[in-house]
């Protein structure tokens, strides 16, 4: 009698995938496939989690930047169609919003000792009637700081009138102090609040330093580094801001002609509505720079406005 087949023969056993070598197994390719999708995808994550590599974002074209002889003109036609030019043009007005239009913008370097450089329509109209709108109300007789005790004291060396605008007060102020930033790279932190300043004819400022030479002010955001200041009217005539000291030879200066007898005497920017003048009051070495050394001329015809910010090393505590 032929031996009885075991009841099991004929049914295959279960299939198992193995990966060792001669397990018997065969693997799916679609588990291949898959498995090496989600490795690919883990390695991309790692990668972009560790910043190695970064996804394609378009930035926005960013404001000029100190320092530079040539930027960008705001009237200035790029190749990219009316669409991509529309959005960069919007990109633009986010970052620097603000009031108004601006006109075209270039900055120039009028000195490398002490640095100095003018941005030409860093504000418009409307932001420089804007500021002078809130101060005037509020204007005060100006004030220069005493070394030994801090305060502010009244001196002959200052005739003007100021106030302060509290740093981040508003929309617009905000939009101010992030394209000084910008510009600068100084954080707006590191800003003391704007002062907007008038001179009626006669009035000035005297050559003076804006670094400290005590400690007692320095307490604050350490020391001044840089200032800019911003016109917020021109003036019939006078009322440049004069750096006596600067290493240039002014006199051979296109517009020494148009300057007032004061501002012959040195390295002269004719205030004009809307420019910004930069200048820094140490080295990039962190020493004070004496060259720095500057003044506002006496105002012979017109009325003079503009509005300062001093930037420290360090944050500046409102
Ligand atoms: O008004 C000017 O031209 C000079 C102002 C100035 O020196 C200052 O605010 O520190």
């Amino acid at each position: 009698m032929a031996p009885s087949r075991p009841l099991m023969r004929g049914i295959r056993p279960p299939r198992v995938f193995s990966t060792r070598p001669g397990g018997g197994g065969r693997v799916s390719p679609y588990a291949v496939a898959l498995g090496a999708l989600l490795i690919a995808s883990a390695f991309l994550l790692a990668l972009i989690a560790f910043g190695v590599f970064s996804l394609p974002v378009s930035a926005p074209n960013l404001a000029t930047t100190a320092g530079g002889g040539e930027t960008e003109s705001g009237s200035t036609e790029e190749s990219g169609g009316s669409e991509s030019h529309s959005a960069r043009s919007r990109a633009r007005r986010d970052l620097s919003e603000g009031l108004g239009e601006r006109g075209a913008q270039w900055t120039e370097v009028i000195s490398w000792e002490p640095r100095a450089f003018v941005y030409h329509n860093f504000l418009s109209k409307e932001e420089c009637e804007y500021l002078i709108g809130l101060a005037k109300p509020r204007m005060e007789k100006s004030t220069v700081v005493d070394s030994t005790t801090g305060k502010s004291k009244d001196s002959r060396v200052r005739t003007s009138s100021g106030m302060f605008l509290r740093r981040g007060r508003d929309k617009v102020i905000r939009a101010i102090e992030r394209r000084i930033a910008d510009y600068t790279f100084i954080p707006a932190e590191h800003g003391e609040g704007l002062q907007v300043l008038h001179y009626e004819v006669g009035q000035k400022y005297e050559p003076h330093f804006d670094y400290f030479l005590d400690e007692f002010n320095t307490k604050n955001g350490g020391q001044r580094m840089a200032t800019i200041l911003m016109y917020l009217s021109d003036v019939e005539e006078g009322g440049e801001t004069i750096f006596p000291d600067a290493n240039v030879n002014s006199s051979s200066l296109p517009w020494h002609n148009e300057l007032s007898e004061c501002a012959r005497k040195g390295l002269a920017v004719k205030p004009k509505m809307g420019d910004a003048l930069l200048f820094w009051s140490m080295n990039p070495d962190a020493t004070l720079d004496p060259l720095s050394l500057h003044g506002g001329c006496p105002v012979i015809r017109g009325n003079k406005w503009s509005s300062t910010k001093w930037m420290h090393v360090g944050e500046y505590k409102t």
